[in-house]
């Protein structure tokens, strides 16, 4: 049996979220916007665009296009910093354990992000050449919830839509599985992610048997 497995990067394969909450809080505070670790879990999975937009909301702020694509660059700059002190000590528990056993199953694997930077990190802590294909911000246009990214990455796996297994924590890459007809697996909070087919906390609850039953369904 040959499915698609289908993995997000931020949140699933690295905690880079502290990075991002740790950028655009800086640029928050430029502007002089308050900004908590609860408006940054609104901003898991959300693209960088969207994402200030969000924080200009929040702000009640408009600021001109050429200053907003600065502000962008910025942002992205520090975050860049905070990514080249990456190594392979930041990999979330267990996630070569379950890359290395899909395959030794002879699973394909794609990354589907919604990051421009999802290369780079993969690179920096040793997991790029564990992926068959990666989608990335750099290679669509829609975000999610729309279902864009994995149906790239499904394709490009050549593998149907339905046969593919989605790894996402978060709620809009949750739905954006399921509208791709995908099966969703949420890493989180099962509190949140309650339109996923199957939540885990983290990938040390994901045994073997689990990943065999969804091989051979
Ligand atoms: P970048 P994912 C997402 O990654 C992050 O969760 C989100 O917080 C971030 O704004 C987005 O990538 C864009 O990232 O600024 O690097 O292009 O969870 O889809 O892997
Ligand atoms: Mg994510």
């Amino acid at each position: 049996n040959r499915k698609g497995f289908i993995f997000d990067l931020d949140g699933v394969i690295v905690d880079t979220a502290k990075y991002h909450f740790l950028a655009w809080q800086n640029l928050a505070n430029e502007l002089g916007i308050p900004f908590t670790e609860e408006q940054n879990e609104q901003l898991k999975g959300v693209s960088r665009v969207k994402s200030l937009e969000k924080i200009l909301e929040w702000g009640n702020t408009s600021i001109s296009e050429d200053q907003f694509q600065k502000l962008m660059n910025d942002k992205n700059e520090e975050y860049l910093a905070y990514i080249a002190t990456m190594d392979e000590s930041e990999i979330l528990p267990d996630v070569p354990r379950v890359l290395d056993f899909l395959c030794s199953k002879n699973q394909p694997i794609a990354l589907g992000s919604a990051s421009k930077n999802a290369r780079i990190i993969l690179e920096k802590v040793g997991l790029y050449s564990k992926f068959d294909t990666i989608v990335d911000g750099t290679n669509v246009t829609k975000a999610k919830p729309d279902p864009e990214v994995f149906i790239l990455g499904a394709s490009q796996l050549g593998v149907p839509n339905k046969q593919c297994i989605v790894f996402e924590d978060s709620l809009a890459g949750i739905q954006a599985a399921n509208n791709a007809g995908m099966i969703s697996i949420g890493i989180g909070d099962k509190n949140v992610l309650t339109e996923a087919n199957y939540v885990f906390a983290d990938f040390t609850q994901i045994h073997q048997d689990f990943i065999n039953q969804l091989i051979n369904s």
